[in-house]
């Protein structure tokens, strides 16, 4: 297998030989599955650490929801969620910690806190993201979303949307990249679940190595998502094993990172899909 590395702040991250794992750490009251629990900065913590010993290659902090419908926290707000968490994390962690935010301001706070990469679901949507993730060698996240959180999931179209995602991530690669960010900073996201109606998510989890072939990691986020409740009827909180099966399915067709709530479970099961297809 040709070596994939991506490259955040002065690290290389190794994507070929194994399957990475980015744990999900949600300083919110409302994020759709876990809102609350990791509300308290103690607790947030807490749970960032016990992540990484569970074997997390990626912590990443997120001060906003983006489940459909949430409304836009003001970046104030957002910022002071994260900024402290992150701080802690980074003095007591070697594992890289990325920020999940749409705002630049957030970002550069975020990564002036010790954050080296920046996980933008809206692929650099703000003026300023490109730029903040440039001056700070940061590693970036370029996520498909249609619309914002607040609409995207009113009746969302498309005629071919692996095409589109796939055309969409590919002008966002090369618009980073005029602006700066090296492309080896650069991964790619289809945005599960956002903007997209169940069929639009079963067709770009089937045909992600569309994605892989864009030659930059691909992440993934199906952990606790709709589409597992729409398929077999579990509630977001017993998602862990329809989570495990979409997961399996891409990890074999291509796909390098895993973003988890679960982590213990996830490490296990892209340590047996790796066994499997990476020999
Ligand atoms: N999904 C969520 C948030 N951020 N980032 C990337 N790159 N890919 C994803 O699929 C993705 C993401 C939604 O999950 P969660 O953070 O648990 O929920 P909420 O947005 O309600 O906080």
């Amino acid at each position: 297998m040709e070596r994939l590395v991506w490259r955040v702040g002065q690290r290389e991250l190794d994507c070929s030989s194994r399957t990475l794992v980015m744990g999900v750490l949600n300083v919110t009251p409302d994020s759709f599955s876990d809102g609350g629990r990791f509300f308290d900065p103690e607790a947030a913590v807490r749970h960032g650490l016990e992540m990484a010993a569970e074997g997390a290659d990626l912590i990443d902090v997120g001060g906003e929801s983006t489940r459909p419908g949430s409304e836009a926290v003001p970046a104030a707000e957002e910022g002071d969620r994260v900024v402290s968490v992150i701080k802690r994390l980074a003095a007591e962690l070697d594992v890289p910690i990325s920020i999940d935010t749409r705002k630049a301001e957030v970002a550069e706070a975020a990564l002036d806190a010790g954050a080296v990469v920046v996980n933008d679901v809206s692929a650099g949507a703000d003026p300023r993201m490109f730029e903040v993730a440039r001056a700070a060698e940061a590693g970036l996240v370029l996520m498909h979303m249609r619309g914002d959180p607040k609409t995207m999931q009113e009746e969302p179209r498309y005629d071919d949307v692996v095409r589109e995602v796939r055309e969409f991530l590919a002008r966002r690669i090369r618009d980073a990249e005029e602006a700066g960010v090296g492309r080896e900073r650069l991964a790619v996201d289809p945005g599960i679940g956002f903007g997209k109606a169940l069929q639009h998510n079963l067709a770009l989890m089937r045909h992600v190595d569309v994605l892989v072939s864009l030659g930059r990691p691909v992440l993934v986020g199906p952990s606790r998502k709709s589409f597992i409740g729409a398929l077999t009827g579990a509630e977001a909180g017993e998602r862990f094993p329809g989570t495990a099966a979409a997961a399996s399915h891409l990890v074999g067709r291509g796909a390098h990172i895993v973003r988890a709530h679960d982590v213990r479970g996830m490490v296990q099961v892209v340590r047996v899909v790796d066994g499997i297809v990476r020999a």
